[in-house]
């Protein structure tokens, strides 16, 4: 892949999640499962390095700087979908799974009765917090946790992350203010 494909990648895919460094070769596997799970096939079907990125609904290969320009030049529309373009500036699925499975107290509390999977790819492309109850199915009880959680991260007073569970250790809240910081950036809250 060529350097200024990485560059844009990078950002556009995944977010280097608490100090991980980002590792090309998990975001290439990652693009290859977003392919695959478009297209019905393996790989990316846009062999053109100036045109990688495939459209949904056709056979349109398209630049990545196309990509949520806020213009759309896929037939579909694709290149300009919600989801996409909320995803590309959110940590990046895989970053979320090993985050919620080291801060485990958060699938215990706020999370509790969802499955990994659904959480991290509802914070991944969820516009907000009403939209990721809606999509994951989180209780209104669980839904006021998730928004305070948020506010506590937003102020940076921890007292009621620590009283949901969150382990009193830099380490853990270093993480946590790094990944709901993300989400508060991105419109999440
Ligand atoms: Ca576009």
């Amino acid at each position: 892949m060529k350097k200024e494909h990485q560059l844009i990648l990078l950002p556009l895919f995944a977010a280097c999640c608490y100090g991980m460094s980002v590792d090309l070769s998990r975001l290439t596997g990652r693009l290859g499962k977003i392919y695959a799970d478009k297209r019905g096939g393996a790989g990316n079907p846009c062999d053109r390095e100036d045109m990688p990125f495939p459209c949904q609904s056709s056979d349109e290969c398209i630049p990545l700087k196309y990509v949520c320009d806020q213009s759309p030049d896929c037939k579909d529309g694709y290149d300009e979908n919600p989801d996409l373009c909320k995803a590309k500036d959110r940590p990046a699925f895989n970053d979320l799974v090993l985050f919620l499975t080291k801060e485990k107290w958060l699938m215990s509390s706020i999370f509790a009765g969802k499955s990994l999977a659904s959480v991290a790819h509802g914070l991944t492309v969820s516009q907000d917090v009403d939209d990721f109850a809606s999509r994951t199915g989180l209780d209104q009880k669980h839904t006021g946790m998730l928004n305070a959680a948020l506010k506590a991260a937003k102020t940076g007073r921890m007292k009621p992350l620590i009283d949901m569970g969150m382990p009193q250790s830099s380490s853990s809240e270093n993480t946590v203010k790094y990944v709901f910081g993300k989400l508060l950036d991105t419109g999440f809250y």
